[in-house]
């Protein structure tokens, strides 16, 4: 499996979460116990050593330095896959054309934005999975 997203439910694995359901990627959910202090300890501390979720590794890809890519943050978790796993908003874009997969990376680039600094996370997101994307 080459993505796993370490997250809990009702928290900010959400956001990443929506986009790997809403686009069939195949990825491995762990989920941690945060009352337990799952997140506290080791070895989750070495993919986020801020001890929050989510956090996202690709053991598909090397980082710099040859480890599996290592995201924390719910907007890096969320850009990560669609730029290498879906090719939606990366390189040429899906459709081959750079401008569209710009565009279309600036208007992910503003719902993450305002989701994590104007609105409440899961306002827009619930954990159920039945909401649906703000275009
Ligand atoms: N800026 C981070 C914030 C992550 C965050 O605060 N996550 C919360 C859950 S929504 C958490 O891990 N809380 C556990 C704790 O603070 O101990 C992101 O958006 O990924």
């Amino acid at each position: 499996m080459a993505l796993t997203l370490y997250g809990s439910t009702r928290s900010r694995a959400s956001m990443p979460r929506w986009y790997l359901e809403e686009h069939a990627i195949p990825y491995h959910w762990e989920n941690l116990d945060l009352q337990t202090g799952e997140h506290r300890q080791e070895p989750y501390t070495t993919t986020n050593p801020f001890t929050k979720v989510p956090a996202l590794v690709d053991d598909s890809i090397r980082a710099p330095g040859g480890k599996p890519l290592q995201l924390f943050e719910n907007g890096a978790s969320l850009l990560h896959p669609g730029e290498q796993h879906t090719n939606e908003l990366g390189g040429r874009g899906s459709d081959g054309d750079p401008a569209h997969a710009a565009a279309r990376r600036a208007l992910a680039s503003r719902w993450i934005l305002f989701a994590n600094s104007t609105r409440r996370w899961h306002s827009l997101y619930p954990a159920t999975g039945t909401g649906s994307s703000p275009a």
